[in-house]
Order: structure tokens, then C-alpha cells, then sequence
């Protein structure tokens, strides 16, 4: 179906899948196939097309006696960035068909383009483009760019949806038309810009309230049970969404998610909660780890330049959310104020290479995913679930271009995984990776299962996978949920040392890998 010079890749196996077409779970996981063979294949030159039936359009934590330093960096500047790490996510761009000024037209939606009849498509030289086409009145259309020849399904039905991608490799400008008979004339073509060159990241004035994920503290080792001091501040900080794009955040100490806290069972914590004095509102704590009102959330209602001290003991171990219970506290949540506690039994959990720390959660911005410029919360699809953005560690990109999880090949890792939310449970994958172990619900005292693909973590709720690297290669975290992947939400594990082709090569059994 291309005509385009292309290289057998990983995905071409997986053609026969493609066939058997129409269904959103499976285009969305081709894109995630497509940017996997992007990595391994940077000059891939392939166009696809699938669709589906309907459309959705669119501070300082003194922990005393136990220490705050991170057991693993994630971001080691002498190491490799991940491969094509600009494939992270493709360019998107919606069209929705229409009538306007007499013709027929396709119009954008969403972003930059939103409104435009006919819009120019900019991106760069060796992005991934995917173009998802809506039918905004029920007459017959499709969408093809030819010289990528990237051509969609025909829609019939109004909000009848279609999505292509292709890979940009020539820059120029290339045409986008209806092929039914008589619409291009009448008015159904574009231009797709492909512009020479990488793309500059646009500027944002936010601050960068990314948790680095190899912010851990050091296992507590043999130690018999204290009290251990912690502070914490609420903070309220405009901070980078995405590039070119800012939301006001409310943070603890001034990241998200925020601190990683680490005790032991039968420690006395004795939490201090500071509000800055340029907050708007009040904050407070409530600590699932914790039994008693409100998790410590009645203790530490907290207005703007006050502070309040809660005391609790850790009486069970386990991994635990923390979290903002100020009304209304989804809003609190969805705004970043969200993390976790370990409290580790006696002895700790099995010793590990590499620890790391991911959390999930949603954000229901007024503007649609994507779109520049500040963003405020809309109410409405907060209280409705209709989140525009899904995120690990607050922003898009966080573990992608920013800040990606590295190990190396015979290393095992661990996660402390999260949900924040406030409202959607996340099924966590690694893309080709299994855990070995598993503590589901975050439950250290029961015995991990083994050999798992994917957990289930619920809002308010966390896991702990242990897995170890046999190969090396650029693994996706993902909710496998894989529409949320269109809207922000993955990162990279980036592994790095022999790439054992016992294990997978590309080609048959018995021919061996190619040289
Ligand atoms: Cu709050």
C-alpha cells in the first residue's frame, strides 16, 4: 500500500492485524507499535491507515535520621538520550468535515488549527505525523495525502472517524484532498507543510514542576523505629504542561508529584505543613499511610503563610498515596498535589539495582489537549471525568524528552507506581517488558505475584514492579488504556548494553539476526 521506499520493520508483522482494521484499541496501539519501530528504525517511510467507528473528539524534605539522597538518578547527562526521543508522540492534527462559505471543507479542531478551514498542517522533517478525520455532516469523505500516500477509510456516517500517520521524511508542501468524485474540486484540500530541519521546542515562561523519577530515598535498612521529622510545602506554581504550554499547578514542594517519603513500620511521623505565603488557598495532608481523622487531613487545614504539625505512627507497611484534602479536593488533586509514603516493613523489600518513582494523573483543562497558551481548569469536565491531558509525573513528556528512566542491560529495577488522579484507574504496561514481581496494591506483606504484563492501579491506590533487564533497548511506560498515550501519557525506559538477539531479533528462527 506505500509506494514509499520502506525497510522491513517490526510492524510489518503485524500487518495481518492491521487487516482486520476498525477498532480504536488497535489503531492506537499501532501508533505505539509505530513509534517503537521509530526508534529502531529512524529512516522509516511508511504510510498506514485504520480506523474506527465512532470518534471521541476531542522544598526541602528533612526527613531526620533517614536520608532524602536519591538512590538513583534518572537523569545522568553523560549517558545517551533516548533514541528519537522527538517520536515521543506524533503530531496530531483533527479534521472535521463541513459547509462552509458554500463549499465543502475539511476544518481543524483543537490546538492551533482549531476553527481554520482547510488548515495548513506544519510539522518537521522525520516527525510523525497522525491526522484523524471526523465526518462533521454525513456525506461520504476521506483523506489522502499522496505523496505520502497515507490514505484513509472512507466515512459514511456523521462523527464517523478515520485516522492516518506517516513518517515526514521529505520536507515540501504536499497536498491533503478528498478522493470521492467532485470534493476536492469542490473545495476538500489542504496542505500538509513539511518543514526542513528540527523543530524548536516554543518558549514557556512555567517553571519546570517535573519529579525527577530517580528522586528515591535510600532503603532504611536495619534501624530500630523513631520518630522521623518531615516537612512539606504547599506551593502554587505555574509551571510547563507542555512546550509552549502552562497550567497553575499546586504542588507539594513545588514538583509533581511530590516527595517520595520513606519510614519504617513502627516510626512516629511527625509531619510539619507549610503553606507559602503567596498561596491562594488553603492546603492540607491527609496520608493513607496513616490511621486516624482524615489521614491528618483535619490537623492540617492550612491558609496561605500558616502551618500546622500532625503526628501519626506507621503501623502497617506498605506503599501509600498522600494527598491534598482541601474542598474540593479533586480539584486539589487533579492540580498536582498528590504523592507517596513507603513505609517499609523490618528489613526492608529485596535489595534492587535501580529504584525509581512514576506517578499517574489526570488534568480537565478548558482548552483541548494540545492547544498553546495557558490553561485553566474547566469544573465541568472535572466533575464529569472528561480529562484533556493524562500525565505521569506532571507534564507532558516528563519521563519522555525530560526526564527518561535509565539502566543498564542485567540490572533489576524497581517502580513505585501511583495513581493521583483524581478519577482514572490506570492499567501500568512496560512495552516489552514483563515484571517479575508484582506487589499489587501496593501490599509488600503479601507475597508478590510473579511474571506479570499488566497491573491494575486504582486512584488513591500504587503498586511496586520489580523486573529484571535482559536486553537492552527503549521500553514505554504506558497505561494500557492506549488512548490516554494520544493524550500525554507515556515515558521511556531507556536500557543500555548488549542487545541479546537470542531474546528477539528481526527475521526468522533460523536465519539469525541480520548484520
Ligand atoms: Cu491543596
Amino acid at each position: 500500500m506505500s509506494a514509499l521506499p520502506t525497510r522491513p520493520t517490526f510492524r510489518q508483522g503485524r500487518s495481518a492485524l492491521l487487516d482486520l482494521g476498525s477498532h480504536i484499541a488497535r489503531s492506537a496501539m499501532m501508533v505505539l507499535l509505530l513509534l517503537l519501530a521509530s526508534f529502531a528504525m529512524p529512516s522509516l517511510a511508511a504510510a498506514q491507515t485504520h480506523q474506527h467507528g465512532k470518534s471521541t473528539p476531542a522544598a526541602t524534605v528533612a526527613q531526620a535520621a533517614t536520608t532524602a539522597e536519591p538512590a538513583a538518578s534518572s537523569s545522568e547527562p553523560a549517558r545517551a538520550a533516548a533514541p528519537a526521543t522527538s517520536y515521543h508522540a506524533p503530531q496530531t492534527f483533527t479534521l472535521r468535515t463541513g459547509i462552509a462559505q458554500g463549499r465543502m471543507v475539511y476544518i481543524g479542531v483543537g490546538g492551533d488549527i482549531d476553527g481554520q478551514i482547510n488548515p495548513g498542517l506544519t510539522v518537521y522533517e522525520g516527525e510523525l505525523v497522525q491526522i484523524n478525520l471526523i465526518n462533521g455532516e454525513g456525506a461520504e469523505h476521506d483523506i489522502f495525502v499522496d505523496q505520502y500516500n497515507a490514505k484513509s477509510s472512507v466515512v459514511v456516517g456523521k462523527n464517523a472517524s478515520a485516522t492516518i500517520s506517516f513518517m515526514a521524511t521529505k520536507p515540501g508542501e504536499f497536498a491533503y484532498f478528498c478522493t470521492i468524485g467532485g470534493h476536492r474540486q469542490a473545495g476538500m484540500e489542504g496542505l500538509v507543510r513539511v518543514v526542513a530541519g528540527k523543530r524548536e521546542a516554543p518558549e514557556t515562561d512555567g517553571a519546570d514542576i517535573v519529579r525527577d523519577p530517580g528522586e528515591v530515598p535510600s532503603p532504611i535498612g536495619q534501624r530500630p523505629p523513631q520518630v522521623v521529622k518531615i516537612e512539606l510545602e504547599t506551593i502554587e506554581i505555574k509551571g510547563k504542561l507542555d512546550d509552549g504550554t502552562t497550567y497553575v499547578y499546586w504542588t507539594f514542594n513545588g514538583k509533581v508529584p511530590g516527595p517520595l517519603l520513606r519510614v519504617r513500620v513502627g516510626d512516629t511521623v511527625e509531619l510539619k505543613l507549610k503553606n507559602h505565603p503567596d498561596s491562594i488557598v488553603a492546603h492540607s495532608i491527609d496520608f493513607h499511610a496513616a490511621t486516624g481523622p482524615g489521614g491528618g487531613a483535619h490537623a492540617t487545614q492550612t491558609d496561605p503563610g500558616q502551618e500546622n504539625i500532625v503526628t501519626f505512627k506507621a503501623l502497617k507497611p506498605g506503599v501509600y498515596v498522600y494527598h491534598c484534602a482541601t474542598p474540593s479536593v479533586a480539584h486539589h488533586i487533579t492540580n498536582g498535589m498528590y504523592g507517596m509514603i513507603i513505609v517499609e516493613p523490618e528489613g526492608g523489600l529485596p535489595q534492587v539495582d535501580r529504584e525509581f518513582y512514576v506517578m499517574q494523573g489526570e488534568l480537565y483543562t478548558v482548552d483541548a489537549f494540545g492547544t498553546r497558551g495557558d490553561m485553566e481548569m474547566d469544573y465541568d469536565k472535572l466533575i464529569t471525568e472528561r480529562p484533556e491531558y493524562f500525565l505521569f509525573n506532571g507534564a507532558v513528556g516528563a519521563l519522555t524528552s525530560r526526564h527518561p528512566l535509565y539502566a543498564n542491560v542485567g540490572e533489576t529495577v524497581r517502580i513505585y507506581f501511583g495513581v493521583g488522579g483524581p478519577n482514572y484507574t490506570s492499567s501500568f504496561h512496560v512495552i516489552g517488558e514483563i515484571f517479575d514481581s508484582v506487589y499489587t496494591f501496593g501490599s509488600i506483606t503479601s507475597p508478590p505475584l510473579t511474571n506479570v504484563q499488566t497491573v491494575t492501579v486504582p486512584p488513591g491506590g500504587s503498586t511496586v514492579v520489580d523486573f529484571k533487564l535482559d536486553r537492552a533497548g527503549t521500553f514505554v511506560l504506558v497505561d494500557h488504556a492506549l488512548s490516554r498515550a494520544e493524550r500525554g501519557l507515556a515515558g521511556y525506559l531507556v536500557v543500555e548494553g548488549p542487545e541479546d538477539d537470542e531474546i528477539m531479533h528481526h527475521g526468522p528462527a533460523d536465519q539469525g539476526p541480520p548484520k
